[in-house]
């Protein structure tokens, strides 16, 4: 059985395993999940037996080495699991200095940015908490312009070619989503310069192209 991801064009998370699986060359199957559609498709009955959580993506996968069918959610303990099991290319370096300055720069993106501003949040912000649909993106552009200028400090000192030094890490396949969402979001992202040199340096990859919203199956649904 070849590995099933469960993810939507537009969601960041399906997005890093996406091109987590292409970097690695994994052949597998896409299954989109509509996020809005019929109230979300996230939150159905069946889908709930992926992810209680009612979250994009899950990984149906059968380990090799124990020859146990997985399925799994988070996708930073996904893309840490591909990366053991299919290490080439490694995402997260062996020496621990560079691994831990890889994962700080991945959980800059992943753990404080997209959280707050996935979509749950952004509807608990109007429908529950009384935020007019016209001040979403200034929320966003706050989170993002405060959290890209502080990446954009520590790209100064670990970026080469890409975040950290000259090979793709897991700090790259955390940082194309949000700046596609920002973009997304008509953040203005001139005051980066490190991260735009990054960022065209991975547009380059045919990876980074594969996994790229627009290239799914369910882009513009
Ligand atoms: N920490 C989780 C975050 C997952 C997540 O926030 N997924 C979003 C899309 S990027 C989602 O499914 N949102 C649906 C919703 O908010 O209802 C991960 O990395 O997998």
């Amino acid at each position: 059985m070849i590995p099933k991801l469960y993810g939507y064009w537009r969601s960041s998370a399906s997005y890093r395993v996406r091109i987590t699986l292409a970097l690695k060359g994994i052949d597998y199957e896409y299954v989109p999940v509509h996020l809005l559609r019929d109230g979300g498709e996230q939150k159905s009955v069946a889908y709930q037996t992926l992810n209680p959580a009612q979250l994009v993506p899950t990984l149906e996968i059968v380990d090799a080495v124990a020859n146990q069918p997985l399925k799994l959610n988070q996708s930073l303990a996904i893309i840490e699991y591909l990366d053991v099991r299919f290490p080439e290319p490694k995402l997260i370096p062996d020496d621990p200095v560079q691994a831990a300055v890889v994962r700080m720069l991945a959980l800059d993106m992943a753990a404080d940015l997209q959280p707050v501003t996935n979509l749950r949040i952004l509807q608990a912000l109007t429908t529950t908490f009384g935020l007019p649909e016209s001040a979403k993106g200034e929320w966003i552009q706050l989170w993002v312009t405060r959290t890209f200028a502080a990446f954009e400090k520590r790209l100064r000192d670990t970026a080469g070619r890409y975040c950290v030094g000259d090979t793709v890490t897991l700090a790259d396949v955390c940082l194309m989503p949000q700046v596609y969402n920002a973009q997304r979001f008509k953040v203005d992202l001139t005051p980066y310069p490190t991260l735009l040199r990054v960022v065209e340096n991975l547009e380059a990859l045919p990876a980074f192209h594969a996994a790229a919203p627009e290239q799914q199956s369910d882009a513009n649904t």
